[in-house]
């Protein structure tokens, strides 16, 4: 049998293809990250539990530096270096210090999509997403928000989906995070917030693929079996 891409890297060239005809640009950055960029300039208090040991890998012998846990560290930086209007996504792999099971890997791949804007608002990202699902699926989804709490947004949300299983049934499930940015993360990125807002969204890219194709282990995904690659 040819060999093929992984099911993580086609979806990502999908999710790409999906935003850059909305005017998204692909943006990246170093998976090795200062302290900084992780944490504090996205307003996570400097006595969260996420920076604890047990949540996230600091790099032995080096000050402040961590594995990144998300991809909004990318996004940060692109605010420093670019003016708003900004209309990002970023795909990527993270890190988390934790055990694994079905549903948790210490690494896993993220997505995560940004827009800066004069009036940039919650309606805005609600359609969004709806349009983002429904290609990404190929079938017409609905989404709804409940409130969330995430530190570098307000207000948070997460995002639901109601979706059409194989046999026939509905059900909600909970698919992103997201809300508007804080206004100390736009001041962080250098933007003043009284001038502009902005919206996000973040959401683990084994889990998209999970709930399409009715995965119930995440674990497939990394460990290289081809009876599993070859499916998609
Ligand atoms: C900037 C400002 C805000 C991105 C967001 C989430 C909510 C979220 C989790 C989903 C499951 C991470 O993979 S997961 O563990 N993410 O719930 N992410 S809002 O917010 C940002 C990003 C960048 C500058």
């Amino acid at each position: 049998m040819k060999g093929h891409l992984h099911p993580i890297s086609i979806a990502i060239s999908r999710i790409n293809a999906i935003f850059n005809e909305l005017g998204f640009e692909f943006a990246e950055g170093p998976l090795i990250e200062s302290e900084y960029y992780n944490f504090d300039a996205l307003n996570v208090p400097r006595d969260h539990p996420a920076r604890d040991m047990q949540d996230t890998f600091w790099v032995r012998g080096r000050e402040e530096t961590v594995l990144r846990t998300h991809t909004s560290t990318v996004q940060v930086r692109y605010m420093e270096s670019h003016e708003p209007p900004i209309r990002i996504i970023s795909p990527g792999r993270v890190f988390r210090n934790e055990a694994t099971d079905a549903t948790h890997e210490a690494q896993f791949y993220q997505v995560e999509g940004l827009v800066v804007d004069e009036h940039a608002s919650l309606a805005q990202l609600k359609g969004l997403l709806e349009y983002f699902f429904t290609k990404f699926y190929e079938r017409e989804v609905t989404v709804r928000f409940r409130p969330g709490f995430f530190p570098f947004v307000e207000p948070g949300v997460e995002v639901d989906m109601l979706l059409k299983k194989k046999d026939g049934s509905t059900a909600w499930v909970e698919v992103l995070g997201a809300g508007m940015v804080h206004p100390n993360v736009l001041k962080a990125g250098g933007i003043n917030p009284e001038k502009y807002s902005g919206f996000a969204f973040g959401g683990g890219i084994e889990r998209l693929l999970m709930i399409g194709a009715e995965i119930d282990d995440v674990r497939f995904f990394h460990t290289g079996d081809l009876r599993f690659t070859h499916q998609f």
